[in-house]
């Protein structure tokens, strides 16, 4: 199974990205990876040649090897424990990159020191375990990638149990096209995010690529502050990002509400996996995000979310919410109020205009789509529609405050048990029936029945269901089409994200 949706994963991140498919995706067999290049893998992970491999085996020989540098150097980490330092000030280039990587995948241990890649393009740190007590810098530089790294921070616990640590810091001016994919993050203990996109002094680093990753084991902290991600700060969150996180795994990541904190313009958070982590992706300041096709599997755990929105023009489709149990600020859905309207602090709640809200679908949640649970401005002009609501507990939909130019319509809803529908609705706007949804492949799904081919908007972003199905001429109601065609994704196990996915 696994295999049999690995290729069109790759194929679909390639086209989507505009990035040249892989040689092998046409269906042959990956060409074995070079003997001492283990750590390096085929396809997407597929760097060029090194032109100069340079082996070191103590930390003064890896200090010296970063010093010397030149683009198309492959640094090679004999197994054993290091001290890292920084590397600053080196030119690759996409041909010729600077690589440094381990012998053996996971055999070269960081005990010590602080990798910073400093004011360098094209560099590419792979594989490596970092058990050091500092944060990773990416600084001042383009086309940095991270990958396959195991990243455990062992940080002294400070005298302030509120002071943070940022793991993965990506800063500076003229900083963009970084990826970090296929590493692991996980057993953050204290304050701080797991990976922080800052920039300069007005501009956020611009179109770096999240994606593979696995965020786990992150325990609540005291006060707000401790994301899986966050992308901005609210400084620069009139400027646009972006990025695109896709692809991730989060898994028990508790230390903030916000699990993925969006603070900046255009990014997209998509096709990501939730599993029993409190907190919600929140599109907390910034305009033009969009979150699609991700999965919120809160399995009952307190304080599950799944999105909430402040902001202009964001769009929120085809996303799946299981078992969720927050409400309010963790609700599957909030869109939530303001305190400011137009203008205001950039740190402000702003008031939501203009979000879209379709095709998502929602089963089984303590609380599904809330509007306007906190502050003062209810959201305005925002279109709520062809989105499938089930559950057997409370109001399905909760209006906090009346909204003002709210569209519903086409959405269907079945209350069952003790739930309510929550509001007073004509039947063009939530329809209450039974969808027929069936349990198959860990999901809700939906077949033939009422909800089937009877979705009312049409949605020129609406190609997709949540398995990479296409969908129909007559789209289904939810976040799922019923389709004979190849499932292309599916929530996301352990062995699909980190260093040692395919
Ligand atoms: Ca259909
Ligand atoms: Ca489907």
């Amino acid at each position: 199974m696994k295999k049999h949706v690995a290729l069109p994963l790759v194929l679909a991140v390639g086209l989507s990205l505009g990035v040249a498919a892989p040689a092998h995706a046409t269906g042959a067999a990956p060409a074995p990876a070079p003997a001492d290049a283990p750590a390096a893998a085929a396809g997407e992970d597929a760097e060029p040649a090194p032109l100069r491999t340079v082996r070191v085996t103590t930390s003064a020989e890896l200090a010296a090897a970063f010093k010397a540098a030149l683009p198309g150097d492959r640094i090679v980490l004999a197994d054993g424990e290091y001290t890292m330092v920084k590397l600053a000030d080196k030119a690759g280039t996409a041909e010729h990159p600077v690589t440094v990587e381990p012998a053996t995948l996971g055999g070269a241990v960081i005990t010590g020191g602080q990798l910073e890649v400093a004011r360098s393009s094209h560099v590419v740190v792979r594989g490596l375990t970092f058990r050091n007590g500092t944060t990773l810098k990416i600084t001042a530089s383009t086309h940095v990638r991270f990958t396959r790294n195991d990243v455990a921070l062992r940080f002294e616990p400070p005298a302030d149990p509120t002071s943070s640590r940022h793991w993965l810091q990506i800063s500076g001016e003229g900083s963009g096209h970084h990826r970090i994919d296929h590493n692991a993050f996980h057993d953050k203990t204290l304050m701080g995010n797991y990976v922080t996109v800052y920039g300069g002094a007005t501009q956020i680093s611009q179109h770096d690529r999240i994606d593979h990753n696995w965020f786990g084991d992150s325990p609540a902290q005291p006060v707000n502050g401790g994301e899986a991600i966050r992308l901005g700060v609210s400084a620069l969150s009139d400027s646009s990002s972006f990025a695109v996180v896709e692809h991730n795994l989060f898994e028990n990541t508790d230390s903030d509400p916000e699990i993925v904190s969006i603070k900046s313009d255009d990014n997209t958070v998509r096709y990501n996996t939730v599993r029993r982590s409190a907190g919600a992706f929140v599109a907390r300041r910034g305009d033009r995000n969009v979150i699609q096709g991700n999965y919120f599997l809160g399995e009952g755990k307190p304080g599950t979310g799944g999105v909430r929105l402040y902001g202009d023009d964001q769009l929120v489709y085809g996303n799946y919410f299981e078992g969720l149990a927050g409400s309010g600020y963790t609700a599957a859905l909030q869109i939530d109020g303001g305190d400011v309207d137009g203008s205001g602090s950039t740190s402000a709640h702003w008031r939501v205009h203009r979000a879209t809200v379709v095709h998502n679908t929602f089963v089984d949640n303590a609380s599904s789509i809330e509007v306007g649970a906190n502050y003062l401005y209810p959201p305005v002009d925002s279109l709520v529609a062809d989105n499938l609501v089930v559950g057997a507990a409370g109001p399905l939909f909760v209006e906090h405050k009346q909204p003002a130019g709210v569209t519903y319509s086409g959405n269907v809803a079945s209350p069952t048990g003790a739930a309510t529908l929550g509001i007073d609705a004509a039947p063009r706007e939530v329809r209450v029936v039974d969808p027929l949804l069936v349990r198959s492949g860990g999901l809700w799904r939906l077949r033939p029945g009422p909800a089937m081919n009877t979705a009312v908007g049409s949605y020129p972003f609406l190609v997709e269901d949540l398995d990479g199905q296409p969908r129909d001429v007559r789209p289904d109601v939810g976040a799922d089409e019923v389709s004979g065609a190849p499932v292309t994704r599916r929530p996301l196990e352990r062995d699909d994200v980190g260093p040692a996915a395919p």
